[in-house]
């Protein structure tokens, strides 16, 4: 198989050929290695729940068994499948906002060397919340603001504190109707795995409405707890510049490579190769080079205009550009194979997560108070391995491309604001209603190694810009765009006429030659900037989310965490594409009620919620699909 089939990424192209001609194994050839997939696997009828199975369902309602041992049908095993799924989900960014809260915490209470950086978003979330601002000192109300996220891991009734806080009206009370407003995270993560054990829940409906429950404590406990708090600890994200692709390692530097999702680690280590970069000079490097991977690279870039080296797909290929003293690592898409791919180097890969060791890796454990420690330790083995770098296996790609990030809701209301200051989101709503820009779609989530890196997310932009679709972007699929020129102003070229004119108005009037026409709002934690913003048009425009010509796409999708977003974004009202097939199909039910495609089943998300999942591998039929659709939606609006 020719590399250019593999990836667009030209550099990952070429140290696909190096990784070749060096024997070393990547996600490239493993994906290839698993083909044929177990068609019971992809269609999610295979259930291994206890020990009379596994048991295989028919997924094709006609060859083999209808029924489990237990007597589990397709339509129970796919549904109690998907909710695992989901959970899964979920957990991770449940868990990343639990860090985040407790550092926020002992910062507070100054026991961590982390400073309150964003104290006008902590200022606005107290008073949203509830809490007493005016005269309270600034530690003392991240300490309440910090305890009262607690609560949302605690309360045994009552409903998630973040999700009163950012959710649109209409919407919780159509959730209420549901009964499907989650209370404490914990509490609701223990409920979908004990309804999915042996022998518990078999209502597939049940277990559907459970999967959007957790849509709602991805949504609220996960993402947008995780991203407000980062934005009180670390600052909102501005308007920064940056680099893309596998150039931006350097060859006279001291290059580490950050990796993962934790800010409170990539930030430490960013922190520290700066008060350390004198050192990098003394051992003849021009200095400290910190370079991003993931979503670790998302919070660098969106706060610190770090560049990017790579996505998920390609994460073992940084290392082998031969040039890397370190890859640091938290949780969340860190491939276990980096390890056997950093032996071959002088790489260290070192892990920092207490609560989730890398086996192969060093362990240098961040803790809130230890977090200097930590920041100091890493920086300084990094240093200790330039000299050990052998420079006839080094190779970096030459390539990088120029990009905009660091549009947080503040910074896109702060532009607009450059057109009209006492009505800032009026001119992108009477741009919509003019049809200079026809709608709005999320670009989100992975690459997937079985999918050819990077094509399938630019393609469906491409498309959508054509139309006249304004893209906002998040998580990896981000990295692809601003790989492939779509974070750049350059990127303008593939727009229709409309749209690029009202994003060269946009920059015009804030000394820009336009804004690019993909908008990077961070990490995929950050995906509740997305929601914030259409929270935010929904109520200027006095309609609900649900009703709005927008939608979200996902073409390479790979984790379970993108599913859990979609999930989200479908209780939401918003339709959400995936270009890789999620396990459902061995289910004409939950097909039909996640797709409603027609069929017998009479209830679906889209008419609970106005949203539903749109599968499609095809990237122009995928943006054609969802262009029909917000046409839809305007034509319901009147416009
Ligand atoms: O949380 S986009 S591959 S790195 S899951 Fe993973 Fe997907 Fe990247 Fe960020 Ni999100
Ligand atoms: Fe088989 Fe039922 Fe056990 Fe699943 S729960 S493995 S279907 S017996």
């Amino acid at each position: 198989i020719l590399v250019t089939d593999l990836s667009l990424d030209t550099g990952v192209q070429e140290l696909l050929v190096k990784a070749e001609q060096e024997g070393i194994d990547t996600a490239f050839q493993r994906a290839r290695e698993q083909e044929p997939h177990c068609k019971f696997g992809l269609t999610g009828v295979c259930c291994r729940r206890c020990l009379q199975g596994p048991c295989r369902i028919t997924f094709n309602g006609n060859k083999g068994v209808k029924r489990g041992v237990c007597g589990a049908t397709a339509d129970q095993i796919v549904a109690r499948n998907l909710l695992s799924l989901i959970v899964e989900g979920a957990t991770p960014h449940v868990e990343h906002a639990r860090e985040v809260l407790h550092t926020l915490l002992e910062t507070a209470e100054g026991k961590a060397p982390y400073e309150i950086k964003g104290k006008e978003k902590l200022i606005s979330i107290g008073k949203k919340l509830g809490l007493t601002v005016d005269g309270v000192e600034l530690d003392k109300l991240a300490q309440e603001v910090a305890l009262t996220a607690l609560q949302d891991f605690q309360q045994q009734s009552g409903v998630s504190h973040w999700l009163r806080l950012r959710a649109q009206d209409q919407a919780i009370e159509a959730w209420e109707k549901l009964n499907l407003l989650p209370s404490n995270a914990h509490l609701e993560i223990a409920n979908a795995i004990n309804k999915t054990a042996m022998g518990c829940e078999s209502d597939p409906v049940s277990l559907l409405l459970a999967v959007m429950k957790m849509g709602l404590v991805e949504g609220y406990d996960g993402l947008h707890l995780s991203t407000d708090l980062q934005d009180v600890i670390f600052g909102t994200p501005r308007l920064v510049k940056t680099q893309y692709r596998m150039g931006v390692i350097k060859e006279d530097y001291v290059n580490i490579a950050v990796h993962g999702h934790i800010p409170m680690v990539s930030e430490k280590v960013l922190e520290w190769s700066r008060k350390l970069n004198n050192q990098a000079i003394a051992l003849g490097a021009k200095g400290i080079n910190i370079v991003g991977v993931c979503c670790s690279a998302n919070e660098l870039l969106m706060r610190q205009g770090v560049s990017v080296a790579t996505n998920y797909a390609s994460q073992e290929l940084a290392i082998i550009t031969g040039a890397l003293e370190a890859m640091v690592v938290d949780a969340q898409c860190i491939m276990p194979g980096l390890a056997q791919v950093a032996e071959c180097y002088h790489t260290e890969l070192i892990s920092t997560l207490p609560n989730i060791k890398v086996e192969g890796a060093s362990y240098v454990d961040w803790t809130p108070e230890e977090a200097d420690k930590m920041g100091e330790e890493i920086v300084r083995r990094a240093l200790a391995h330039y000299p050990e770098r052998d420079q006839s296996k080094v190779r970096i790609p030459a390539d990088t491309t120029e990009a905009y990030a660091g549009f947080s809701v503040e910074q896109i209301v702060e532009l607009l604001a450059a057109l009209n200051e006492a009505d800032p989101l009026l001119p992108l709503i009477e741009a919509v209603a003019k049809g200079d820009i026809l709608g709005v779609v999320a670009i989100v989530g992975c690459t997937n190694p079985k999918v050819k890196q990077d094509w399938a997310n630019t393609e469906v932009a491409k498309e959508l810009l054509r139309n006249n679709v304004l893209i906002v972007a998040s998580g990896c699929s981000a990295h692809s765009l601003g790989k492939n020129g779509l974070l750049s102003p350059d990127g303008l070229q593939y727009c229709g006429e409309k749209l690029a004119n009202v994003l060269r108005a946009i920059g015009k009037a804030n000394g820009l030659p336009a804004l690019p026409p993909a908008l990077h709002m961070g990490s995929c934690v950050d995906n509740s900037r997305i929601d914030d913003l259409l929270v935010a048009l929904g109520n200027r425009m006095g309609v609900a989310v649900r009703q709005l010509p927008v939608a979200g796409s996902s073409p390479e999708n790979h984790s379970p965490k993108a599913l859990s977003i979609g999930t989200f974004f479908i209780a939401q009202g918003v339709d959400v594409h995936i270009g890789v097939d999620a396990p459902i199909t061995g289910s004409p039910l939950v097909e039909q009620a996640l797709t409603a495609d027609k069929g017998e089943f009479p209830v679906t998300t889209d008419e609970l919620f106005g949203g539903k999942l749109i599968y499609e591998e095809d990237p122009i039929q995928a943006a054609q699909t969802m262009v029909a659709r917000i046409i839809q939606k305007r034509k319901a609006l009147g416009l």
